[in-house]
């Protein structure tokens, strides 16, 4: 069995960090997971791991979907030092579940935005990459935490919203969209969701304003309105 604090460091090494793991239930290795055992989630190592991007080859050449191929190239490089075939959040449709995968590997929430919440890094965990291991890995065992959400009375993630996105029955994107290509979103397109930002966990994990507006960029441009 392979252990878990190496491949830590080999995924810390190139700026990443791991989120967690865990084994595939055998009903689930199938189609493209016939051959996996253990998954492994790896995403930005905070404002160390914005860093890495930002000063690569990818960030400056103004091509299309940057944080995307950066992905690709330092994940699948990690992938191959390490035996494992690596997996993205952007491919697909399908998608590859990764909120689900992110459930099971560590303490991680459904919030009432949708987004999932982590004990200590709120709202703000994302993910850039999966590692998909043929063998069955030494993973610590999962730490059951519950969900901030369940105490936070004042649920002031839900009326931070400037256009009510967030509504009992999901999240309204035509809206939020709509709201961001105007003057009155420039608040949301430089310093990231509102909504997201409200939420007291894991406030010193917000991105800095240079990542919030990279991200918000992408997403508006992505739904065809920048
Ligand atoms: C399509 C998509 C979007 C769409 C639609 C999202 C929506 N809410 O409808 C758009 C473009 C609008 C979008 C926007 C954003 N997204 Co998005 N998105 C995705 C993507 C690519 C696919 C989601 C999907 O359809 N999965 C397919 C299903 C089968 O996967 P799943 O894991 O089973 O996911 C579902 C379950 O978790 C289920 N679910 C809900 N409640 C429960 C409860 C239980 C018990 C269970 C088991 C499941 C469950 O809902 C999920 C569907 O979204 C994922 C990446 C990925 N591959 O997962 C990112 C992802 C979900 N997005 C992410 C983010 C950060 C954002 C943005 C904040 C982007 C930004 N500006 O920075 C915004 C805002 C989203 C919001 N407020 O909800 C992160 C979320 C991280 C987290 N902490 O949860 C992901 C994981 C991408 C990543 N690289 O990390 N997104
Ligand atoms: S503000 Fe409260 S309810 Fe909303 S995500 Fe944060 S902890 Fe959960
Ligand atoms: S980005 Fe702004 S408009 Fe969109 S959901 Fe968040 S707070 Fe609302």
């Amino acid at each position: 069995m392979l252990a878990w604090a190496p491949i830590v460091k080999t995924i810390e090494r190139r700026g990443l960090a791991a989120h967690g793991a865990f084994a595939l239930q055998d009903d689930e290795r199938q189609g493209e997971l016939a051959d996996v055992a253990t998954i492994a989630l790896v995403g930005l190592a905070g404002r160390r791991g914005w860093a890495a991007f930002s000063g690569s080859p990818e960030a400056e050449d103004r091509g299309a979907d940057p944080l995307d191929r950066w992905s690709r190239r330092v994940v699948g490089a990690l992938a191959t030092e390490l035996g494992a075939r690596a997996l993205y959040p952007f491919d697909g449709p399908p998608h590859w579940p990764f909120q689900r995968w992110a459930m099971r590997a560590e303490p991680m929430h459904v919030s009432p935005l949708g987004l999932l919440i982590h004990p200590t890094e709120g709202l703000w965990r994302g993910y850039r990459g999966a590692l998909a291991f043929a063998e069955r890995l030494a993973v610590p065992p999962f730490r059951a935490a519950a969900s901030a959400c369940e105490t936070c009375v004042a649920r002031p993630c839900l009326s931070a919203c400037p256009v009510g996105a967030f509504t009992g029955a999901g999240y309204d994107v035509a809206a939020c969209a709509a709201h961001l290509g105007r003057p009155a979103g420039r608040a949301c397109m430089a310093g990231a969701c509102l909504a997201r930002r409200a939420c007291p966990v894991g406030a010193d994990w917000a991105h800095e304003p240079a990542e919030a507006a990279f991200h918000m960029r992408a997403f508006l441009s992505a739904r065809g309105s920048a």
